[in-house]
């Protein structure tokens, strides 16, 4: 794959403003340019919210439906380009090729689901104290919005969000992670391609420092709708409270996974390395902890390790690699780091801990997939890593395994492997996440259903599923009276 040069798009046109400074993706397996794009400044946000500002009256008073016709056409546009995408997903983001069509799956998924909401896009109606009259409420669009998406899901989070935004009727200008811009913008394409009308969907690269904050600062953006991690979550939130505006956070995770006793072992051992080391760890719904009932502990963690022995990483567009590099030497560098604490912290190191080096690794950012045995409250137990670390813990039994699992700041997913139905429900009231497996791995949502966490993984909103559109629509309510005189709510006897 050649670098190839992207401008931004606004008000239907690519642009390469005069005098732009630039920055590049890079492979992480291989270190070579991806693509080169420019940094946006001020005038270039402002530009993107005039257009995205001046295209929303048009794009509202369009019927949703045919709102949800045009996603369907973008549906049909990344179902053709699915391969060649997952490619690129993998070529700049490092994930392995069968998890980079995952991700645009997942988009074409999200683009046609939320094409059925068009169709559906409900209000209420319930009953009105007074004689004839009429109440219900509507779903109007927000406005502008501001879509702010990171590297790890580079195709489908941007998707969940554009998507749900326009079913809704809002215009949008949309900033990609720096290190998946290009993903970010042939996702754009996509949307051109469908036919989606100029300054609908408008695309502006550069820092969050200049274009998150510009965009988040504008009083035309009405919403924003992030995904990263907590702190920076945070400064989001602060920052669009001065404008009042409407904030959706999905922020961070450390999410468990309890093995009981009674467990498939063999099932959780497969569910386990597919959460803690798929992406390279680096999901927000990543097993980061696996909670072992003490009767199963040696076997399972020797099992583990035996599996790990012949899991390999390498290169992500290998059909049978298990694990690519992790995302950038940022990346690298962090999980590196959290090596350190491991060890320093007196955790018991199992398996790897190492960066791989020799051959196609010295090339890129390749970690070994790591296993540490460690106890509550350590730093590599509450902390989210984003990478292939998986902390193990020893629980005396389901209460204990509970108490550890919610003894962490986020609250994103969980799961639980058992085969005592009574604990399996139990484990569904108890776990403080927003998504709860039975059996299944922490990561692997579904699109058609809400989406978010609890306690310090975002603000209480959910994307995905049909309550996406409350995050990107306002309320109505609207009160008919057809009776043909001045009736008082509260103050008129219903019959009078
Ligand atoms: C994320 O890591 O931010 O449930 C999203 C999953 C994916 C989405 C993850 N469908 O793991």
């Amino acid at each position: 794959m050649t670098a190839t040069q992207y401008g931004l798009f606004i008000d239907g046109h690519w642009e390469h403003p005069a005098g732009a400074t630039h920055f590049a993706t890079t492979n992480p397996a291989t270190r070579e340019p991806v693509g080169e794009f420019v940094s946006g400044g001020p005038k270039d946000v402002e530009r993107a919210i005039a257009s995205a500002h001046r295209a929303f009256p048009a794009w509202k008073a369009t019927p949703a439906p045919r709102r949800g016709e045009l996603l369907l056409r973008v549906a049909e546009v990344l179902r053709r380009r699915k391969e060649e995408l997952a490619r690129l997903v993998t070529t700049e983001m490092g994930k392995v090729i069968a998890e980079g069509r995952g991700d645009v799956q997942e988009s074409i998924d999200f683009v046609e689901y939320m094409a059925g909401e068009g169709r559906r896009l409900a209000g209420e109606t319930v009953p009105s104290e007074l004689r004839h009259k009429f109440c219900l409420t509507v779903r109007q669009p927000k406005g502008v919005v501001a879509a702010i998406t990171p590297w790890n899901f580079p195709t489908s989070i941007p998707n969940w969000k554009i998507a749900a935004a326009l079913i809704s009727g809002n215009t949008v200008v949309f900033k990609p992670a720096s290190a998946t811009a290009r993903c970010g913008a042939e996702i754009v394409r996509t949307y051109e391609e469908a036919g989606l009308p100029a300054g609908v969907l408008n695309f502006v690269t550069g820092s969050g420092g200049t274009v998150g904050n510009a965009l988040i600062d504008d009083p035309r953006v009405r919403a924003i709708s992030f995904t990263g991690g907590v702190e920076t979550g945070r400064e989001v939130y602060l920052r669009g409270a001065k404008g009042l505006k409407s904030v959706h956070l999905e922020l961070g995770g450390k999410n468990p996974m309890i093995v009981m006793e009674d467990a498939n072992l063999e099932l959780a051992l497969d569910g386990l390395l597919f959460g803690a080391f798929g992406t390279a760890g680096q999901r927000c719904t990543a097993t980061s902890r696996v909670l072992l009932h003490a009767p199963i502990y040696d076997e399972f963690v020797g099992r583990l390790l035996d599996r790990l022995r012949t899991f390999r990483v390498g290169n992500p567009l290998d059909e049978s690699t298990g694990m690519g590099p992790v995302a950038s030497a940022d990346q690298e560098a962090k999980v590196r780091s959290y090596f350190d604490i491991a060890r320093k912290e007196g955790d018991t190191l199992l398996f790897g801990g190492e960066k791989l080096l020799g051959g196609e690794y010295d090339r890129g950012y390749f970690l070994t997939p790591t296993v540490a045995a460690t106890r509550a409250g350590s730093r590599i137990a509450t902390e989210e890593i984003f990478g292939p670390l998986l902390a193990v813990l020893r629980v005396k039994d389901y209460d204990e395994a509970v108490r550890v699992a919610n003894e962490v700041s986020y609250g994103l997913s969980s799961a639980i492997y058992t085969r005592d139905v009574n604990r399996a429900f139990r484990a569904i009231e108890d776990l403080e996440a927003g998504i709860t497996y039975v059996n299944a791995p922490t990561i692997g949502a579904e699109v058609q259903l809400p989406f978010g966490g609890v306690k310090n993984t975002g603000n209480g909103g959910r994307e995905a599923g049909s309550v996406a559109i409350e995050e990107f629509t306002e309320i109505k309510t609207v009160f008919v009276d057809f009776s043909d005189r001045l009736q008082k709510a509260q103050i008129d006897a219903a019959d009078g």
